[in-house]
């Protein structure tokens, strides 16, 4: 399948450079129609522009001229137009479509009128004045664009938390299967689940170190080998993502496993702990502290070194959950909090059908919730203003919850709540009138355009929508993509308050390009007495697989499964949503 990614990669490309170009919309439509087709196609383009190119053009969204650029590029690897476009823009200057608040007539000013070919440039042009003596160029957009940029140069630098676990899974399960293995295990930032990483750290005890050096830099993913040892590699992968692997002696493999577990301020805390108690510890275990440095090649016995657990038990304390070592105050602990997990989740609370957006049928859909063992699952297809989604009118609507009633009878056996996604505007008032949320059985709440107003009208909208005696649960709260958006700035603490006051639950949006609610705010939430629900916003059957980007968000802030209403049973769910319908 993978011709239909690079073709659709081409033909974006190709849209972006038209764009810079000044090509008319209808041709950059084409090609992004194009991409899209290719993307989702289900056979094999490459085989059948081989076999039976004729039959290109027969499908949804591929013309003659995209299809004979197909057939191109299968037979030479190339498109002559695209690579006459690459020559003629900057190699740095598509990227610049990426950052929030640029489109392709800015950027195209901006090359011709400041010089501006890449992202550096650009902060040049900001800093010596260029970019503020441009037509249109005020002080809000400048400050805007700057911040465009550090976001853009932090996404640089990090990769989205699903990525860099794909990818860990990935090298443990070539590890685990050389029968030198020992013990294999990813730790960092992967381990305690942060929403990005900047590298993936993994961990292996082995009777053959050689042999795992080998299996981790030997393969088709691997870009570069920066560094190869007896003790540790280094790799980079074909996106830039680092990844290192450390071999270690199987009894010390737990303090291996805490050390590169991180983050850095726990470990910190973990060794004043162990100084204050007249010990040591490090990377090869915790050791009596006999005020010597390096224990561990001194033939001195640790006190614990093969497992987390024996360490932590040692310093006095309980196992602590790797979500939860960021220093914030973790080390108070006196018992392994249970944390939600994913097996405690019983209902989906958020999800899609080809009705909107979705790619699930209504049936599928549920079908599909069933099978994961949930009691419930809400259906909550996007409202009438979200064009783009194929939201529904109040008629289709109305059709819909039928469907809804009539599918629950039909697949049996959970409970299917007719709901909603309800677009909240800008002001904070939702988009469908009262009367018709009320024959609603679940409303999502969620803002979805508009995500730029400035903090005060943030809050004020959303205080609304958390306060609309219909509303059950609001919807990614800040509407931030992970190293893209900033989305909104409302003053929290006013967000939590309400949402106690009034019974409304907060959600934790499982989807890795979300994360939203984010795991400080679920922290605060918490603290505040609020409710939360962790949903995968299904779109697609793979989506309820994001989950475990969800729980993990989750029991970084804390988040049991009591507080959790996808944990409930469908009793104590069903009370909490009829709160709501009295
Ligand atoms: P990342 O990769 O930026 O997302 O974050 P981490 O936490 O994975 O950091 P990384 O890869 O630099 O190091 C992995 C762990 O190794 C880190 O969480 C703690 C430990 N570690 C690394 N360098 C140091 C250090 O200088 N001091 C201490 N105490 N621990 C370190
Ligand atoms: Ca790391
Ligand atoms: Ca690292
Ligand atoms: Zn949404």
């Amino acid at each position: 399948m993978s011709a239909n990614q690079d073709i659709a990669a081409r033909f974006e490309e190709m849209a972006a450079l038209l764009e810079i170009t000044g090509a008319n919309a209808f041709r950059v439509n084409a090609f992004r129609r194009a991409a899209r087709a290719c993307e989702g196609a289900s056979v094999d383009l490459g085989k059948l522009a081989r076999q039976s190119p004729a039959e290109l053009e027969k499908l949804d969204g591929i013309g003659g001229g995209t299809a004979a650029r197909i057939v191109e590029f299968v037979s030479s690897g190339e498109i002559a137009d695209l690579t006459a476009l690459r020559n003629s823009v900057p190699t740095g200057l598509p990227a610049l479509l990426g950052l929030q608040g640029l489109g392709p007539k800015t950027v195209k000013r901006l090359w011709e009128e400041a010089q501006v070919v890449d992202l550096a440039s650009l902060r040049t042009a900001i800093d010596d004045g260029r970019i503020a003596s441009m037509a249109g160029m005020g002080a809000k957009k400048i400050e805007g664009l700057r911040g465009a940029i550090a976001t853009a140069e932090f996404a640089m630098t990090r990769w989205r938390l699903d990525r860099a676990q794909q990818a860990a899974e990935a090298i443990l399960e070539r590890l685990r299967e050389l029968p030198s293995t020992i013990r294999a295990a990813f730790a960092g930032s992967t381990r305690r689940g942060r929403e990005t990483v900047g590298d993936i750290d993994i961990l292996v005890s082995t009777t053959a170190p050689e042999a795992a050096g080998e299996e981790f830099c030997v393969h088709p993913g691997v870009a570069a080998v920066l560094a190869r040892g007896p003790t540790r590699c280094s790799v980079r992968l074909a996106d830039g993502l680092q990844a290192d692997l450390r071999m270690v002696e199987n009894p010390a493999f737990g303090a291996a496993l805490l050390y590169f577990t991180g983050s850095k301020e726990h470990n910190v805390r973990l060794r004043e702990r162990a100084l204050a108690r007249s010990q040591t510890l490090n990377e090869y275990g915790l050791f009596p502290d006999d005020g010597q440095p390096t224990p561990q090649s001194r033939g001195i016995t640790p006190v614990a070194a093969a497992t987390e657990e024996q360490i932590y038990a040692a310093l006095g304390l309980p196992w602590i959950p790797p979500e939860l070592r960021e220093d914030r105050g973790e080390l108070e602990l006196t018992t392994t909090p249970r944390l939600v997990e994913t097996a405690d989740i019983r209902a989906e609370l958020h999800s899609h059908t080809t009705a909107s957006d979705g790619h699930l049928s209504l049936r599928e859909l549920v079908e599909a919730a069933k099978a994961r063992g949930f009691h419930t699952i809400a259906v909550t297809d996007h409202s009438v203003s979200s064009v783009q989604a194929n939201g529904l009118s109040i008629d289709r609507l109305l059709a819909h919850i039928d469907a809804v009633r009539e599918v629950e009878q039909q697949v049996g056996g959970i409970r299917v709540l007719a709901g909603s996604e309800v677009d909240i505007h800008s002001d904070g008032h939702l988009d469908y009138p009262d009367e018709i949320l009320a024959r609603l059985d679940w409303v999502v709440a969620s803002p979805h355009a508009a995500l730029k107003q400035d903090s005060a009208k943030a809050t004020e909208r959303l205080l609304r929508a958390i306060r609309h005696p219909l509303v059950h649960l609001l919807g990614h709260p800040t509407g931030r993509i992970v190293l893209g958006r900033t989305g909104l700035e409302p003053d929290m603490d006013e967000l939590w308050a309400a949402a106690v006051e009034c019974h409304t639950a907060l959600e934790i949006n499982s989807h890795p390009s979300r994360l939203d609610l984010r795991d400080t705010h679920v922290r605060q939430a918490l603290g505040a007495g609020c409710l939360l629900a962790i949903d995968c916003d299904v779109h697609w059957a793979d989506d309820f697989n994001n989950l475990r980007f969800g729980v993990a968000t989750g029991r970084r802030g804390g988040l049991s499964p009591a507080r959790c209403l996808n944990c409930l049973d469908a009793a104590a769910l069903e009370a909490f949503r009829l709160r709501k319908r009295r």
